[in-house]
């Protein structure tokens, strides 16, 4: 793990976060962007709140990574959890943007790529979050791949999320990942799963049934001088599941208006998040927390066997 961080960088760990990295305890990064852009509020802060607590529970500590004013915060307080998931105007930060936003002064909430980068960075080896960018549907004409992919292939971090969401062109995501050396691990299941559903009708590439065989598999790489990020897959709990059938006819609808408004760019993923949740009347919102809390769980737990 390199931490090369450059003592000009305004940066600020939290206590808590200080606290784990000087006694070698387990971290679990979170990320920011899903606080600001992909959930309403209230919904947005008590998910990153029952998230961190997770985390706690499970003998980790949470480190949320963002950007405050120009400082690249890993680790939020509660008073600044709160700020974020209320403020306006915050960027959307992933590798392109990260610098732009310290560079500026301004507030940035981190995407996947931009928290692994920090995550790494700040020596953080696991990251919990909801779903990864990939490969949108109509990448042939749009070219929109999510720079999450280009990260997970780079940067050395293990991140769980709970598949692909299937507003993206899933079989071309896990294509992606496959050409670029991510090891994608569906956790204690041999099918890869889509977000709000447990199905995506994808057989996953590999399995692993639990936390310590996952933290052997990283240790594994890292001997081989394997660099670079591994996604882990967790199906969403059946009880709070949407199934995929039903998931489609609101994600067509979704996708039929995106076209309509002409979304483009990095706006793409937050309108097609809250044209859903609108059209499932907030259903999809409750699956969505209740699917990253699971991912927390997980991640802590990996977490804990790395160390
Ligand atoms: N999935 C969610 N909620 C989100 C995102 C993904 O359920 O908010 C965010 C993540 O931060 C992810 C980003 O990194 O969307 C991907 O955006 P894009 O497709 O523009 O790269
Ligand atoms: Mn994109």
């Amino acid at each position: 793990m390199t931490h090369s961080l450059s003592p000009l960088l305004p940066i600020v760990y939290s206590g808590e976060v200080s606290a784990a990295k000087a006694r070698g305890a387990a971290i679990v990064a979170l990320e920011s962007t899903i606080i600001t852009h992909g959930m309403p509020y209230p919904g947005n802060i008590e998910m990153a709140r029952s998230v961190e607590a997770i985390i706690r529970e499970e003998g980790a500590v949470p480190a949320t990574i963002a950007v405050i004013n120009g400082t690249l915060h890993i680790g939020l307080e509660d008073k600044e959890l709160e700020a974020l998931a209320q403020a306006k105007d915050v960027l959307k930060v992933s590798r392109a943007d990260l610098a732009f936003a310290i560079a500026e002064r301004r507030t940035g909430a981190t995407t996947v790529a931009a928290t692994m980068i920090a995550a790494a960075a700040a020596g953080i080896r696991v990251f919990a979050t909801g779903g990864i960018g990939g490969v949108h549907r109509g990448a042939e004409e749009s070219f929109d791949i999510s720079a999450d992919l280009e990260e997970l292939a780079r940067t050395p971090v293990i991140v769980v999320c709970a598949g692909a969401k299937a507003i993206l062109d899933v079989p071309k995501t896990l294509e992606v990942l496959e050409t670029r050396g991510v090891p994608v691990v569906t956790f204690d299941s041999a099918e890869f799963p889509a977000f709000w559903s447990r199905s995506s009708g994808l057989p996953s590439p590999l399995t692993l049934n639990s936390p310590a065989a996952i933290a052997n598999f990283q240790s594994v790489r890292e001997q081989l001088g394997i660099d670079g990020g591994m996604l882990i897959a967790n199906p969403v709990p059946e009880a709070a599941e949407i199934p995929r059938g039903e998931m489609e006819i609101y994600i067509t609808r979704a996708l039929a208006n995106a076209e309509r408004d002409d979304i483009q760019g990095k706006a793409v993923t937050p309108y097609l998040l809250d044209t859903i949740f609108h059209l499932t009347d907030g259903r999809s919102l409750k699956t969505n927390i209740a699917l990253v809390e699971n991912n927390a769980h997980l991640a802590a737990e990996i977490a804990v066997a790395l160390c």
